[in-house]
This record gives structure tokens, sequence and C-alpha cells, in this order.
């Protein structure tokens, strides 16, 4: 055999494989592998924005959910590849971690987490087309499912500066659970993307002709990149003591290393790093880097310029954190990923790199702006007395409150099993459907407790304020754990804590509530994978005997159709609350681990959710309404 047709079979077997397999390559077919496809692409415009050559990405969704892809880098290299005796283009498309294979794309640091190439993309599409413009050339080839129809031919001329890349492609109905793009979801990752990555332009275009989806453009582009994207976070009304982020830069054995930071008069400390332009939730050596410079360098000003006596003591990180607001974002050649989630840096080398940075540069700063270093460190010594007085009160409303010392609460119907293993715990929205869910429920091993109403916005009113309020004690003694300090995961009664509420715009509400409460105070339970979101069906078909429950639109309309090819006559019945349904209806449809359908809420899903929440639970109501009608959607497509 000839080693071309041998590196044809490769090529073949390996695209097969992806076809295969694709949660090996994409994690997921769900919504969330959809948009996967996305993201391998732009982050090859990306890579090319970070060479410093190209400074515009522009993504559409076409009619029919078509994405296209343009930059205006320089192109994917169209000669012939030596080893392969074909065009570099189509390599690029065919075999997969092609970029590697490169040796002028050593500049490559995106791809941590996804990074398995633009030929995933080829395999998991119905067809998928690609134009270069190259060396004064259009270069064009196509693909079904990877496969290409033709070799690459040139259709056009170009200006010689006239660069970039264009990839357009249908995701395979063969491979993906949806084919539905959502605008939001490309939306607050493009713009993510654009702060990450200051000066580039990334446009967003949805050019869905349909009644519902308003036909959307958006560009983005911002030369302030991090020190815009804390703004954006931190708003501009909020109590900041400082008025400016700070921002600094720093590049060190190939690391370069991105941080603006602020203070304002809040407790909570709110650090969002990234790697390579992928969050780390996990943070890593980055941030562990950036605090421990922090903390060293407010000592040593505080004491330098006579701001803390010696009688005050060292200032401590925790005091150093408190109502510090920081983006900290780090490219680096080759990131090393570990964690639960894989989100945490690894590498040890980037601890000192990022401390040595921040450490020269918030010196100087510190130093040449006294009257900002004044106010800085006269908060962190008021926060400490402040935070060292609350734990004081803290510890009291605790023991008064008797949150400690097991009494459950009235409205609980426990279950009888004590083994949190097999337990679960039902949080209802409303007394009616509590009802129901106590009736329908296994009383071994699920306990039911019905919230009345909605449930008070931790977010504004403090910790206090949210301990008073009766709903909020029962969550915190039924689940036994305690919250914030005290939290003891431990002592946790049921294995999994399921939030089920109304199919609404109201039940999205009050699941945002709850979520935010868990989030700020006993963030452990979505770490370990505790909390779940319930999923009562939208419909519910009878026709005859038969009885079928419609979980989506979609599913309702496609239950629609078939009954109606076989000519079979059917009523329809919406249910707009859980309460609607008997007993046994919610039992069958919702409850019954054999049958339910339940999402687990993951700290990637709260953390996307965190900057929303803080808009959300703003004093405005309009922007909050409209987004969560918006996001409603989000949040009932986690992933399981
Ligand atoms: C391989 C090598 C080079 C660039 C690319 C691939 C590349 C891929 C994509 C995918 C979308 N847009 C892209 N732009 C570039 C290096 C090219 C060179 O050295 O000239």
């Amino acid at each position: 055999m000839s080693n071309y047709q041998a590196e044809n079979i490769t090529v073949l077997e390996g695209l097969e494989a992806v076809r295969k397999r694709p949660g090996m390559y994409i994690g997921t077919t769900s919504e969330r592998g959809l948009h996967h496809l996305v993201w391998e692409v732009v982050d090859n415009s990306v890579d090319e924005a970070l060479a410093g050559e190209c400074n515009k990405i522009s993504v559409s969704i076409l009619p029919d959910n078509i994405i296209e892809v343009t930059d205006n880098g320089r192109g994917i290299p169209t000669g012939i590849h030596p080893k392969y005796g074909k065009s570099a283009m189509e390599i690029v498309l065919t075999v997969l971690h092609a970029g590697g294979k490169f040796e002028n794309n050593n500049y490559k640091v995106s791809g941590g987490l996804h990074g398995v190439g633009i030929s995933v993309v080829n395999a998991l599409s119905e067809w998928l087309e690609i134009t270069v413009r190259r060396d004064g050339k259009l270069w064009y080839q196509k693909y079904n499912k990877g496969v290409p129809l033709e070799d690459v031919k040139i259709i056009g001329k170009m200006k010689d500066e006239e660069t970039g890349t264009t990839v357009k492609f249908k995701p395979d109905k063969e491979i993906f659970e949806t084919l539905i793009y959502s605008y939001s979801i490309l939306y607050t990752r493009l713009k993510e993307l654009a702060y990450l990555n200051k000066g580039l332009t990334i446009e967003i275009n949805d050019l869905r002709k349909s009644e519902v989806e308003k036909q959307k453009h958006e560009s983005l582009k911002f030369d302030g990149g991090i020190v815009d994207f804390l703004d954006e976070i931190v708003g501009k009304d909020s109590m900041r003591i400082v008025k400016d982020p700070i921002y600094m830069m720093g590049e060190q054995d190939g690391v370069s290393v991105e941080i603006s930071m602020l203070y304002t008069v809040n407790q909570t400390e709110v650090v969002y790093s990234f790697v390579n332009n992928i969050n780390t939730h996990e943070g890593g050596t980055h941030v562990s880097g950036f605090r421990t410079a922090l903390t060293r360098v407010i000592n040593d000003i505080g004491k330098t310029q006579g701001f803390l006596k010696d009688k005050d003591g060292k200032l401590q990180g925790g005091d150093v954190r408190e109502g510090l607001v920081a983006i900290i974002s780090v490219k680096i050649p080759e990131p090393q990923f570990e964690g639960q989630t894989k989100t945490k840096l690894g590498n040890s080398e980037v601890t000192g790199i990022a401390s040595n940075i921040v450490g020269s540069y918030l010196k100087m700063f510190l130093e040449d702006n006294p009257s900002t270093a004044k106010n800085i460190i006269e908060k962190i010594m008021f926060s400490r007395k402040a935070r060292e007085a609350a734990q004081r009160a803290r510890e009291l409303v605790l023991r008064k409150s008797a949150l400690d010392i097991g009494s459950l609460p009235g409205k609980l119907a426990d279950c009888s099993s004590k083994n949190p293993d097999e337990c679960e715990v039902y949080i209802v929205e409303g007394e009616s459907a509590g009802g129901s869910a106590k009736q329908g429920r296994d009383r071994a091993f699920q306990a039911i407790l019905p919230l009345r109403g909605k449930i008070i916005n931790v977010e504004k009113s403090g910790l206090h304020r949210a301990l008073e309020n009766t709903e909020i004690r029962s969550l915190i003694t039924a689940f036994g754990t305690s919250i914030g300090d005290n939290f003891n995961l431990e002592k946790l009664r049921y294995g999994k804590i399921i939030i089920m509420t109304d199919a609404d715009v109201d039940g999205a509400h009050i699941r945002t509530l709850i979520l935010t409460f868990f989030y700020r105070y006993m963030v452990e339970l979505i770490q370990n994978g505790n909390v779940f979101i319930a999923q009562p069906p939208l419909f519910k078909v009878t026709s005859g005997k038969s009885v079928v429950y419609a979980y989506t639109d979609k599913q309702m309309k496609d239950i629609a159709i078939k009954m109606d090819s076989e000519n079979k006559k059917y009523t329809l019945q919406r249910y707009k609350g859980l309460g609607e349904m008997n007993p046994e209806q919610l039992w069958s449809t919702t409850m019954n681990p054999d049958s339910r359908t339940l999402l687990k809420v993951s700290v990637d899903d709260v953390r996307a959710a965190d900057i929303l929440f803080d808009k959300l639970m703003g004093d405005k109501v309009e922007p909050r309404r409209e987004f969560i009608e918006e996001h409603a959607e989000y949040v009932k497509n986690l992933d399981i």
C-alpha cells in the first residue's frame, strides 16, 4: 500500500472514531456539545488574534441553524503538506489534533479544555464548507460528515492583503440531541472572549427567520479589556473604594499575566480567573500567586507608609480579600488542568511568576498613589474589625436560632430512612404542590419541604436578615449542615436536594433565589453535586386510554405530529403549575427515580449565572424580568 493510501485510511478511521464516540471529543451531544462546535472554530480564530494576525471575528447563526465563523487572520495554509501529499487545509480539517503538526503554529495557547481541533467539528457536521483567503486567492473545499467531496480548489482572486478563514457548517442531526442554537449562550461567551482579548472585534448575528426569534446583531469590542470587564461586573454605581480599577500586566518565561482589580465596600470577594481564555472556576497557581503577593504588598506598604502601626499586627489574607473584585487572565503555552472539573491551573511555576508580576507592579502603583493606598488599607483594617465583630454576632445568632442543634422545621415531611446516601428532599413551591408531593412521594426515602411563596433575596438582605427569614431557616435546619464558615457537609441529611418549581417565570425566579442562597452560603453543596432541578412535564397528551407527557414544546409538537399522522384523536392539557397534577401524576412524571429526569446543578452553571445573579437581584424590576425570561431557558438546559 502506498504511503498516501495509508494516510487516507488513518484519516477516515480518525473521523469514524469521532462520529462513533462524540462524547469523548466534545463531552456531550446535548445542547452544550452543539455549542462546543462553535467554540472549537472560534478558538482557532482567537489563536490567530493572539498571534497578532487577526482583529475581527464574526459569528453568524444562519437560517436552519447553520453556523458561519469568519476571521481576518492569515488563513489556514494551503500549500501541499510534505507528509500527507495533500493541501494543509485538508489536513487541518480531517486530521485529529492537526494544529500541533504545524511548526509555525507554536504560538497556540488556547485549547486547554476543548482544543480537540476543527476536524472534530467537520466530522460531526452533516456538511462543512471552508473558504480561505490567502496568497491573493480564494480557496474552497466542501465535506460531508468529514469526508471531502473533492480536492481543495481555487474559486476566485483576492487582494494579496485580504486574508482570512471562513468556516460554515451544519451540525449533523444523527449526532446531536438538539440542533437549535441559543443566541444568549453564544452571546455570553463571545462577550467574555471580547473582554479577555482587548481590541479584538467579535460580531454576532442571528439571521434565523422565525416568528419568535428576532434577528439580532451585536458588535463587541473592548479597548479596556479586563478593565471594562471589571466595570461591568462591579457596576457603575456600586460603592467602590477605588474608583478606577488597578490594571497590571507582565510577562515572564513565556507566561503572560494580566490582572484588573478594585475594592468595594462589599464583604464578599469576587475573583474570576482565566487561563488561555478558559474560566478556571477552581482557581489554581495563578490565583494563589496573586493572593500571596497582594497580602505581602499590602502589609509592606502599610508599614513603610505608616498606615499600619506595630500594634495593629499583620493583616491576614482573609482581611485583604474582603471586598476585592479581581479578574486574573493568564496565557501560558502548556497549561496543566487539575481538580474535580479540570478547571484548576496546576503549573507550579506560575505561582512565582504571578506573584513577581503582582508584587512589583502593585508596590510601585501604591507608592505612586499614596491616597489610594491609604483608602485601601483603611478599608482592610475596618474589614478586619467588622469581620471579628460579625463573627461574634454570627455565633450568637446561630446559637440563639438553634440552627445547629437539629430541631427540624414543622412543615418538613421527613422520610423514614436516615441514610443520607439514599435520602432526597424535594423543595417545593407552594402549599398545594407540597400537598401533592407529600401524597405522591415514596416516604421511605423522599422528604418534602414546601416553601411558602418567595424566599428572601440573600444578595440584598445580608446574612443577619436572611437568618430571620423562616424559609431560609427551614432550609438550613432541614439540611442539617449549618452555613458559611460553620458549614459541614458531613452533617448533610439528604444526598439529593431537589428544587421543584413551576415551569414558568415565577418558578424560575424562586429557583434562582434558592440557588443564590446555596451559592453564597452553602457552595460546597453545589460543588459536591448534591443539588438538582426537577423537570415536571409541560403537557399531558391523552388519546383514548393512553397518556403521554411532554417535557418541552418540541416534544409536544413531535407527539402531535405523530398522532395526526396516525389519525388519532387526542386532547392536550397544558400544566400551568405543579398544583394541577394529582399525586400519582406527580410521582410518575417527576419524582419516580426510574422515570424522572433530574438536572444536576454544577458550579459551572452557577458561576455563569453568578455575574447574572447580581444583575438579577438588583433593585430595578424590568431588567430582572427580561433577564429571567431570557435565561430561564438556560437554567432549564443545565446538563445532567
Ligand atoms: C494552521 C496553521 C496556521 C494557521 C491556522 C492553522 C489557522 C486555522 C484557523 C481556523 C480558523 N481560522 C484559522 N486561522 C488560521 C499558521 C498560518 C501561518 O503560519 O501562516
